[in-house]
């Protein structure tokens, strides 16, 4: 099977130090946690920025402060989000794509996000995914619902995105799909031949979700952004100790973990 490559996705826009004192909030902070997650066996580090009050930015300065700190401690791969906070406009969204990281967040289409929602129409996707294209950025297609595969497909009629896609399906957040593993398997069974993907399971979900990716092929995201518990009713140390967990349980199921170069290969980056 091939190796596995495990995302770390250390900040998110969502989650407060009220809810999780380690979370990973400035620069530095952040670029520090990237970093123990790379030695934990991190591939990929999906990075949020914050002001330093902690709100969700999109700003500029920010992610190009995080990936300058990031890339001076290891080669793990910087993936952006363009999805931001659910009220952050399409122009605040575009922002870390002009950082010209390798890879990038695409959320491919609009989805109900707990008492929110999160916008992403037609206009939308086929921006992101065009400033990519003219970038040389890797997209990961983010899927909240089944129907957004086929939006996807959509992009790659258009000349917009290419194959082979590499998808991250996001499970459980509450309006869009539950996170089970029937849902999955119908998830997988959905997306083009050659396409690889990962899942992200929300709260309690992440770790059986990441285990059946493991024996499934698949790839697996874990971090604050989508779990801030290491188990029932104790707080994780930190996203590290999530990638940590996984690359152990992974090795002894007899599956390695990619390095960040191998998995530059696995997903047809070429930098
Ligand atoms: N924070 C969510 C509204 C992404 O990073 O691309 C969107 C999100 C997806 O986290
Ligand atoms: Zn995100």
């Amino acid at each position: 099977m091939e190796k596995l490559i495990i995302t770390a996705a250390i900040t998110g826009a969502e989650v407060t130090r009220e809810q999780q004192p380690n979370l990973p909030i400035t620069p530095d902070e952040i670029a520090e946690e990237a970093y123990r997650c790379y030695l934990a066996g991190a591939s990929i580090v999906h990075v949020h920025a914050r002001k330093p009050d902690g709100t969700p930015t999109q700003d500029f300065e920010i992610y190009r402060e995080i990936k300058r700190k990031i890339e001076a401690k290891c080669n793990i791969i910087v993936q952006p989000s363009t999805g931001g906070a659910v009220w952050h406009s399409i122009e605040e969204r575009m922002q870390p794509l002009y950082t010209n990281p390798e890879m990038a967040t695409l959320s491919a289409g609009t989805c109900n996000f707990g008492s929110d929602i999160f916008i992403n129409p037609q206009e939308y996707m086929e921006r992101f995914a065009a400033e990519m294209k003219k970038r040389g950025i890797k997209p990961e297609i983010e899927i909240f619902e089944r129907g957004m595969i086929e939006n996807a497909l959509k992009l790659v009629k258009k000349g917009l995105i290419d194959l082979p896609l590499h998808f991250d399906f996001v499970m459980g957040v509450p309006g869009a799909i539950p996170a089970t593993i029937n849902d999955l398997v119908y998830l997988v069974g959905c997306i083009p031949e050659g396409s690889t993907w990962s899942v992200a399971g929300i709260g309690r979900f992440e770790l059986p979700l990441a285990l059946h990716a493991i024996a499934m092929g698949g790839h697996v995201r874990v971090g604050f952004e989508d779990n801030i518990y290491y188990r029932k009713g104790e707080l994780a140390k930190s996203s590290a100790q999530l990638v940590e967990r996984v690359a152990r349980i992974s090795r002894e199921f007899g599956r390695e973990v990619a390095t960040p170069d191998e998995a530059r290969k696995i997903l047809n980056i070429n930098s």
